[in-house]
């Protein structure tokens, strides 16, 4: 671990020239480095020795809160007893540790898991194992892939296909072909400010039919969606919604795949969106909150009678699925999963998130009011505050919101004109006081 005690934190380096940086306005930036160096529970440490409240989780992956010492020590042990084994025609033990243990942890009938090293990854494999399902099975017409509008799933061209984010796509040719989208839920005229899911919008499930009748089922695989949508701008579903796909999709043998690379691991106050809202779809696609974020990892949990499927349509000792990673279960990002598992279980840590849920949404609709709030939504320990753009100037009321926070000490995310927070679980109510203060004075400075 990066001992804070002993050595100073390290300068600015050099060059910043040669990373190209992800998702990131590499000039501003670079003209104005922000660099963390270390991370402790709900702090990072910045690059000029201040302490920045983590409001996000990292990237909405550190559920359990940084520098955990439960899952630093396991992947210490790990990559010091065996660095790396390889996961094709060969196995290692950690890595069906971690499986189980995930299938213990969803729901019933949710019970295989394919791995991966992030959600793009997981996103890919299951648009993958949809399609090649139904050709096992002997209907190999079923090859169209639906997504929704503003939906994210990721940067592989599957997850961009499916996705909905259209700055994600329009740089990038002409994507998947057979893919088709359905309309987004929000609407700020029906819910703004709604607390938890919105009355309004399950309807829009409806869209399914429409679709459906245009291509015919014979020609659908699957539908993706996130439960709840996070990167672009924390939209929550509304009641009904989840139902009507999961019925839509029942009606016509089309499989339903839920997105839970933000939702899973204790989101939303319970181990995964599935369980919250009572919808079990055929397939999870996971990663972020599996390792705590400490290594990379993701995967896909489906049901059992989609692996029987593969098991049972190809000849004995041939290989079902021609698909899968270099580091597909990689045994050190296996380890840190597991101790990650166990730490939410021995902690309570979703349980901690469901209580905690209520003080959450009083500080985030406190929000409303503030200058330039045009919407709060919340569910379990995720939020979102639309504001209104500066006109001519997309994204830089929200942008310029983020810098302020950061220099106050808070680390905020923000999407567009949306400022999205999703804190470790760990988060104290005094800290949830402080990350909504913060936002509130740096709203009404600006104003
Ligand atoms: N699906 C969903 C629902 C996601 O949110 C991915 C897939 C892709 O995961 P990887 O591990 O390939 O990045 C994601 C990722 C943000 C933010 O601030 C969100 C993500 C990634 C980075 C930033 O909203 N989500």
């Amino acid at each position: 671990m990066y001992d804070t005690d002993d050595m100073p934190p390290p300068g600015v380096p050099n060059n910043l020239e040669a990373y190209w940086m992800p998702f990131t306005a590499n000039r501003q930036f670079k003209s104005n480095p922000r660099l963390l160096v270390a991370a402790k529970d709900m702090h990072y440490t910045s690059h000029d020795g201040r302490q920045i409240l983590d409001g996000t989780a990292g990237l909405w992956c550190v559920n359990a809160g940084h520098g955990r010492q439960p899952i630093v020590e396991a992947v210490q042990r790990q990559v010091a007893r065996m660095d790396y084994a390889p996961s094709f025609q060969m196995g290692h033990p950690i890595a069906f540790e971690a499986a189980a243990k995930l299938a213990a942890m969803l729901p019933a009938g949710l019970d295989h898991v394919f791995f991966t090293n992030s959600g793009s990854e997981a996103v890919d494999t299951a648009l993958k194992i949809a399609i090649a399902y139904h050709r096992v099975r002997g209907e190999a017409s079923r090859t169209r892939l639906i997504g929704r509008e503003r939906g994210y799933h990721g940067v592989g061209f599957g997850g961009i296909s499916v996705g909905g984010i259209s700055g994600n796509r329009k740089f990038f040719g002409s994507l998947l072909p057979g893919v088709d989208h359905l309309p987004h839920t929000h609407d700020l005229a029906h819910n703004a400010f709604t607390r938890g899911q919105p009355g309004w919008g399950a309807h829009l499930a409806d869209e399914l039919e429409r679709i459906v009748a245009l291509h015919d089922a014979s020609t659908i695989a699957a539908v993706i969606v996130e439960p709840l949508a996070g990167s672009t701008g924390v939209l929550v579903p509304p009641k009904g919604y989840l139902e009507r796909l999961r019925q839509i999709c029942d009606r016509h043998g089309i499989l339903l795949i839920f997105d839970e690379v933000i939702t899973g691991f204790g989101r939303l106050g319970s181990a995964f969106a599935t369980d919250h809202f009572g919808v079990v779809p055929d397939m999870v696609t996971l990663a972020k909150g599996i390792s705590n974020g400490t290594i990379p990892m993701g995967g896909v949990a489906l049901k059992g009678g989609i692996y029987e499927a593969f098991m049972d349509g190809a000849p004995e000792n041939a290989i079902e699925l021609f698909h899968g990673y270099t580091y597909s279960g990689h045994p050190v990002a296996a380890a840190a999963a597991v101790a990650t598992l166990d730490l939410y279980q021995k902690e309570g840590l979703f349980q901690r998130a469901a209580a905690l849920a209520p003080y959450w949404e009083e500080a985030a609709h406190a929000m409303r009011g503030l200058p330039h709030v045009i919407d709060v939504r919340n569910l379990g320990i995720i939020c979102g505050i639309e504001l209104d753009p500066i006109a001519g100037k997309p994204t830089k009321r929200a942008f310029d919101a983020f810098l302020a926070c950061y220099d106050k000490g808070v680390l905020i995310r923000t999407t567009g004109d949306i400022i999205a927070l999703s804190p470790p679980l760990i988060i104290e109510k005094q800290q949830i006081d402080t990350l909504f203060g913060t936002i509130a004075d740096v709203l009404k400075q600006a104003a």
